[in-house]
């Protein structure tokens, strides 16, 4: 079974200029499924544990702030191989090298200001919504047209 729930979030940089329902309308359009959907502000400690691959690097202060610059949407997305699907129309974190067709590559001409975080693995992906999602805030509910996408 290769059903996948991954997450994303819409960072800072989507809600200040406006690229929220794009970006959504993209993921949905797509055929994924939104399964849980919310706006947060993150703190100090939830980015330290999120983006703890990044903690000791000297710009780690400057991507905490770009963060915290206004509340963000974080959204669960669940499909066939989300986690890949999700990372392939995201593209590479820096902007300039995404490939146009990308939600980076249109978007960004940034690393930092990119405008999406995507799960990059199932195994980040079920760690990742457990830090940002009560089991109660991801649903499950049935799609009438799953089998036109999917067939
Ligand atoms: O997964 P992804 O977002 O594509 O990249 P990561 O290497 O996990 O870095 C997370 C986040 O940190 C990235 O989206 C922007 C920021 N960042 C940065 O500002 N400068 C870097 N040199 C590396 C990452
Ligand atoms: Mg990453």
């Amino acid at each position: 079974d290769f059903m996948e729930k991954t997450l994303v979030i819409l960072k800072p940089s989507a809600i200040q200029r406006s690229l929220v329902g794009e970006v959504v309308s993209r993921f949905e359009k797509k055929g994924l499924q939104i399964v849980g959907m919310k706006m947060v502000s993150l703190s100090d400690a939830i980015l330290e544990e999120h983006y703890a691959h990044l903690k000791e690097k000297p710009f780690f202060k400057r991507i905490k702030d770009s963060m915290q610059v206004t509340p963000v949407i974080v959204m669960a997305l669940e499909g066939l191989e989300a986690v890949d699907v999700v990372r392939m129309m995201t593209g590479p974190t820096n902007g300039r090298k995404a490939h146009p067709g990308t939600i980076r590559g249109d978007f960004s001409v940034s690393v930092q200001e990119n405008i999406v975080h995507a799960s990059d693995s199932p195994e980040s992906a079920a760690v990742e919504l457990k830090r940002f999602f009560t089991e109660e805030e991801i649903f499950s509910y049935p799609r009438p047209t799953f089998a036109n996408l999917y067939a």
